[in-house]
């Protein structure tokens, strides 16, 4: 059977060769000072998913979901958010968790085993990481609807926007989250980096439509944007994001995107994909048109190209030493965040591991040696 959609429309306000173009429906509207905030993120997020990626190979973490070719869509998108939004990420969103100030070596405690979570939730409207696919697209929806029935929506309301990949969408829970959305009219983006691979899964063998498209079955908009353009990403979710703020509800952003690097560092993507496919996306990579168009306008000069550079080396080096020196938990840790409230169960198992810990020689009460 064929199947025939609509030729997919991208939303663009920054081409790959660095040229502004104007969209009547998104307007850009930020100043340099912005413009030049945007490239600093773009260039200190990748800085730190490089050195992430390093520590791996050198043994320090487990391993590390690499951002790479994604910069654009996460910076984008979350520099639209306010800090009274909140946002559900999957385990790939470093660049959103640093726009919402959370210090790198939290993350990095996750990808080395040595923390439960990470971080608290509400301390940053940061959700934490999630590696079930698609199950946090239903907790983005819940937390919606209980803005809503909270009262907070307006116009200096609160929305939510929750993050997630192209084989996420073959996923019932995120179909479900969909319908929820849509029949309650939740104050939810869902933010889809489509970065064209599921692991080694091409996207063409998860869908007969464009991924935006499948929002209007369910009942409301979808865009897709160009996700290595950070103007478009901003413009967008900026707009997206007031829609929903103020009671118009849901809508699915489509970034199309692509994952430069592997799935993560225990992949290796030379066994299902051509060498040409990356080297047609570095054509398309989004810092590089930030700063082609930065240089051509006369925003950003050497001068502040080279201040990014030696910040972004200095962060290589805080997260190197950070990762070093990360504490390695008590084995009773894991009995903490079970319950918000003492729970008499919790408190006896506690009590018996201590015990057990206690009985190696040379142990101390924590269990540790
Ligand atoms: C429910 C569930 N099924 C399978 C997996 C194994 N798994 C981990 S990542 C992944 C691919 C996800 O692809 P996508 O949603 O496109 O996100 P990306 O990794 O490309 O950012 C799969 C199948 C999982 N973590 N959870
Ligand atoms: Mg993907």
């Amino acid at each position: 059977m064929s199947v025939t959609h609509e030729e997919p429309e991208l939303i663009q306000l920054l081409t790959p060769t660095g040229e502004l173009r104007e969209h009547p429906d998104y307007p850009l509207d930020i100043g340099d000072e912005e413009m030049r905030g945007l490239y600093r993120d773009l260039v200190l997020v990748r800085r730190l998913d490089t050195e992430a990626v390093a520590l791996q190979r050198h043994g320090e973490l487990g391993l590390w979901a690499s951002l790479l070719g994604q910069e654009a869509a996460q910076i984008g998108s979350s520099r639209a958010m306010r800090p009274n939004d909140m946002a559900f990420p999957s385990y790939r969103e470093h660049g959103v968790a640093w726009c919402r100030g959370i210090e790198p070596r939290n993350i990095l405690a996750l990808f080395r085993g040595v923390t439960n979570g990470g971080w608290d939730p509400h301390e940053h409207n940061f959700h934490l990481y999630t590696i079930v696919i698609g199950s946090q697209t239903l907790h983005a929806t819940g937390y919606a609807m209980g803005i809503q029935r909270d009262g907070e929506l307006g116009e200096d309301g609160s929305a939510v926007i929750v993050y997630f990949g192209d084989g996420a969408t073959s996923q019932g829970d995120t179909n479900e989250a969909f319908n929820y959305a849509a029949i309650t009219n939740a104050p939810v983006v869902f933010f889809c980096q489509n970065n064209q691979w599921a692991i080694s899964e091409p996207s063409e063998r998860q869908t007969r439509v464009p991924l935006y498209q499948r929002a209007a079955g369910f009942g409301f908009p979808g865009l897709r944007i160009d996700g290595n353009d950070v103007f478009a990403s901003l413009a967008v979710t900026r707009a997206v994001l007031q829609q929903a703020r103020e009671g118009q509800g849901p809508t699915l952003v489509e970034a199309f995107t692509y994952r430069m690097g592997a799935h993560t560092t225990s992949d290796d993507p030379t066994r299902y994909r051509v060498t040409a496919e990356l080297e047609e996306w570095k054509r398309k990579d989004p810092i590089l048109r930030l700063r082609t168009f930065l240089t051509n306008n006369g925003i950003a000069d050497d001068t502040f190209f080279a201040t990014v550079d030696d910040e972004a080396e200095k962060l290589g080096e805080t997260v190197r030493a950070d990762c070093h020196s990360l504490p390695e938990p008590s084995p009773l840790d894991i009995f903490r965040d079970v319950y918000a409230e003492p729970n008499i169960h919790i408190d006896r198992q506690r009590a018996e591991f201590a015990d057990y810990l206690a009985s190696f020689e040379g142990a101390d009460a924590e269990g540790g040696q």
